[in-house]
This record gives structure tokens, sequence and C-alpha cells, in this order.
């Protein structure tokens, strides 16, 4: 166990630049309009670095950097694609500590979490792509005995990505990686609440990029993600956010008929069918562990599984075990590799989950725990702390509706089978979704009716690369995490060609 000092102060393993600009080509790049914006930590509320403010002018300039790289990059052979990949991931890890600190800094989240799992699945991530580029294949259809189609797979050129602040690093990571291994160049927009871990990364890895391979501006959504989304030499946009902003970037991608890939809200069920509790055993700590899980990240994950259901024969006696597991959950500084559940990342968020805390309050939903802001003292004060939140309503309440995207989760109870299946799908969203049962049967089969690009059985919140990860109906669209997101950032070149010396 061990608290490690924060950025900056004696004994820190990182430290943060006073000031980031845009990295372009290859350099830092001052703001063309001149502007900066302060990036406070959500664990203490202090200000600690500053950033350039981009605008459409540093976007203009980073996508022309971008596309005077794409031609050299798209043609080197997949196999020194391949190897730039391994080499971040080699640099990820021999920096596991800085970045995880670095991370939780600016994020809020507990050290033990970026140290065990951001950071690694990060540089798993380049590692995963940078095998599935050289595994690539084309195709070839022979269409009769004289003609043949080659099908090849070419990089876009420009690609726009633009991430959210939950998972900065590891989201770089998903973009990154499959955009580079298939040949593109790119433009990333950090999120504002949290460019500054971004940097630090580019830090680390600056001298293995091409210039111009790789381009950061900083700045806000409006500023700088949308002259991105739209700029008419940009190739794909792959974006991570709110749907409502994922609604904005198709129409922005549309302008120039650009493909996008997007991942957006949800609003997750985590389904306990009565079976889980048939014996107090080690399965049913792990479903009871599972159903803790939504304060995981402090409930900022687009999976959070935010709606309980629960089976009515177990539902009094789960819960109030889920309540003491809940009631557990180690709050505190999220240096300290003890905390479980640290700081929300801005104090916009904290807003927003307390105002939804208040909105289930007044629609007559129980708060069996939490509800409140942490205060936990000292420096931690001017923090953004919540407490783990359990409420119990129905399926109809905004609080089972809306994406809260904080430590709060949702119960109601089902009574059988096929209540719990329509509980589950009565929802706009379709990202994640879990099944507890020890009856495979019913497990494999509510996952398949379950309406989500990932349903979890028997276990939650676990990110592997090389399982596909993705939303059905308005969680978005396009699958990371898999060898078939290379299609989302490639097109295909058909040479249809004869042999026949013949008229056609
Ligand atoms: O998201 P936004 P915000 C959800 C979550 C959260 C809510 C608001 O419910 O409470 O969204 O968070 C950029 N053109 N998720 O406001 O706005 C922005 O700068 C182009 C779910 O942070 O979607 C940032 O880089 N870009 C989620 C990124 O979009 C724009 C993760 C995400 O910001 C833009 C985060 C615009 N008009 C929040 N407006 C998930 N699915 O994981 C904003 N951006």
């Amino acid at each position: 166990m061990a608290t490690y000092a924060a950025p900056g102060r004696p004994g820190s393993v990182v430290s943060f630049w006073p000031r980031y600009d845009h990295f372009i080509g290859g350099e830092y790049v001052p703001p063309a309009r001149g502007g900066y914006f302060e990036n406070p930590t959500p664990i203490t509320g202090e200000t600690f670095t500053e950033i350039a403010r981009g605008t459409a002018e540093d976007v203009d300039y980073a996508v022309h950097a971008a596309e005077g790289a794409a031609a050299a990059w798209g043609h080197r052979p997949p196999a020194e694609r391949a190897l730039l990949l391994n080499r971040i991931a080699d640099r990820i890890e021999q920096n596991l500590e800085a970045l995880a600190v670095a991370e939780t800094w600016e994020n809020g989240k507990p050290v033990r979490e970026s140290l065990a799992a951001d950071i690694p699945l990060a540089a798993d991530h380049f590692r995963y792509f940078a095998g599935a580029i050289r595994a690539q294949e084309g195709m070839i259809s022979q269409l009769d005995a004289d003609t043949v189609a080659y099908h090849f797979h070419e990089p876009l050129g420009v690609v726009g990505q633009i991430i959210p602040w939950n998972f900065p690093i590891l989201m770089a990571a998903w973009k990154l990686a499959p955009a580079l291994a298939a040949g593109n160049t790119v433009v990333l927009k950090p999120a504002e609440q949290t460019p500054a871990s971004i940097h630090v990364l580019i830090g680390l890895v600056a001298d293995l990029l091409p210039p111009g391979v790789v381009n950061v501006v900083n700045g806000f959504g409006v500023e700088a993600g949308a002259p991105l989304a739209r700029h008419d030499r940009v190739r794909k946009v792959a974006f991570t956010g709110e749907t409502t902003t994922g609604r904005l970037i198709m129409q922005y991608a549309s302008e120039n008929i650009v493909p996008v890939t997007l991942e957006l809200g949800g609003k997750s069920p985590n389904v306990f069918f009565a079976d889980v509790a048939a014996a107090r055993d080690a399965f049913y700590d792990k479903a009871q562990e599972g159903f803790a899980m939504f304060a995981l990240n402090q409930g900022e994950v687009c999976t959070c599984p935010s709606r309980a259901l629960i089976q009515s024969s177990i539902y009094n006696d789960f819960l109030d075990d889920g309540i003491a597991r809940v009631e557990g959950i180690v709050q505190g500084h999220p240096l300290d590799t003890r905390t479980m559940i640290g700081a929300q990342a801005s104090n916009d968020q904290l807003e927003k989950i307390l105002s939804y805390i208040d909105i289930g309050r007044k629609e007559g939903a129980k708060i069996l725990t939490g509800g409140e802001r942490a205060d936990l003292g000292g420096e931690l004060s001017g923090g953004y702390y919540i407490r783990p939140t359990v409420f119990e309503g129905h399926n109809k309440m905004r609080i089972f509706q809306e994406e809260i995207f904080g430590p709060v989760v949702s119960v109601t109870r089902f009574d059988d089978y096929a209540d719990a299946i329509k509980i589950a799908n009565d929802t706009l969203y379709g990202l994640g979704a879990a099944v507890w049962s020890r009856d495979l049967n019913t497990a494999h089969r509510a996952g398949q009716e379950i309406q989500a690009g990932r349903v979890w059985t028997n276990c939650y919140h676990v990110y592997p690369a090389h399982a596909a990860f993705g939303g059905y109906k308005q969680s978005g669209m396009g699958r990371e995490n898999h060898k078939m997101m290379l299609d989302h950032y490639q097109q295909t070149k058909n040479l249809l060609v004869s042999y026949s010396e013949h008229a056609q």
C-alpha cells in the first residue's frame, strides 16, 4: 500500500508542464489566436496547468500536417507500422506509474485502477493492432476463367478523432492504434477536461512518431472539435462522447460525406436471476461484486451498470447484501492505492450527478444508501466527490432512462424471464448489459435477446482487446477493440483484371 506524491511535488513519478501547446507536425505549436485555458485537478480543485485553446485555424494547420505525412505513412509496410505500435506499447509499459499518476491527477480516478487497468490495457491495445495489421490479408474473387477481382485495403488518409475524459489515455489508444495500423494519419482532439495526460503520453512517444502522423489539437468541443469533424480534408471522423454530441458529429461529417464511428451513451441493465442466490458461495460473491461495479471509475463509464434488475424472489436479500458491499467501497485520496472510488472528473459532472440525485428524489425513488456529496476533508475538500448511491424505483423514471454518468445505480425488480428482457430492452440505449445466472441456457438466451452490443455473462467491466465493443440503438455505430475496426479505417480498392485476349 502506498500513496503516490502529487505530480510536481517531491518524490513524484511525474511532473506536468506549466503549459501545453498543440502538438502538430512533430512540434509544439502555440494556438493561432493565443488563448489558453486552466486545467484543474478534480482531486483538490486546484489548477495545475494551462492548455492551448484551439480554434479552426489550429485544426486547419494540423490537418495540413497530417495530410503532408499521409502518403509516406500509408505506404509504409504493415510490418513497419506494427513496429511503431509495439514501440509505443513498450514506452507505455516502461512508464506505467508516470502515466497512471498523470491520469489519476487529471481525471480523479483511483490510481489502483489506472495502474492495473487503464494503462496496461492501452499498451495491449497497441500490441493487438500491431498483430492485427500484420495478419491482415486482401481478398481475390475468381469471376471466371479469365477474370479476377483483387481487393486491397487502403488507408483513408487524415482521420479526425474526438475523445472524452473518462479514460483519457485508454480512449486515445482505442482511437490511435487501429487508425495508425491501417496507415492513416491522425488529428486527435482530447477532451477539454483531460488534455494534459494525453500530452504526457505524446511526450513519451514523440521521438518515435514520424512528424505529422499524430497531431493533437486541444480545446473545446464547439471551438476545436466541430471544425475538425467538418473539415473538408478529413476523410473519417471517430468520436466517443454523449449521444447528443454524436448526432452533431454525424451532421458535420455528412457535409463532406465521410464515414463516422460513434461510441455514445448507455443505460446498461445488470440482470440478476434468482439462481444466483442458490448458495452463498464464490459465484454469489462475484455477482455481488458485479452489482457494486456501478461505482467503478466513479460511474463515469459508458457501460456503467446503472440499472440493476433483480428477480423478485431474491430481491430483498440480494439488495441488502449489495448495499453492504457498496458501503464497503473505500472512498479516499485517489493517489492512495487503497482507494476504490475517487473524484468525479469535473465540477460540471459533479453538478450533473447531484441534479440527477435530486430528480430521482423528486420522482419518488427511494435512496437506499449515499445520495450526497462526500466531504473527505483536508486538501480534498475542494475536490468533486460523491458517495456511491443506490436508488430503488421503476424503469419509467428518468433516473432509469437517462445517462447520469456517476456512481448511481437505479434498482428495480422483475418477476420472470420475459419481464427481465422487457425491462432490460426498455431504453433508448444499447451499449452494455450483463446477465447473471448459474443456468447457462438462461444466461445465453438472455444474452442473445438483450439489445446491446456487449452483453457480459457472469462478469462485468472487462475490456480485453479482441472482443468487439460498440453500441446498438442510440449508443452508436461501429465496433472498436477488435480487428474489425480496421475496416472502419480503410477503404477497399478493387482491381478487376481480365487475362482474356478476346473482345468482351
Ligand atoms: O460530453 P461530450 P461531455 C456523456 C456523459 C456525460 C455527458 C456530457 O453522460 O455526463 O456525456 O459529457 C467534444 N463538436 N459522456 O460534455 O460533449 C468534447 O470537447 C465536436 C459519455 O464531456 O460528448 C469532448 O472532446 N466535438 C461518454 C468530446 O466531444 C465536440 C464519455 C466529448 O464531449 C462538440 C463522455 C461538438 N459540437 C461523456 N461538443 C462515453 N460514451 O463514454 C463536444 N465535443
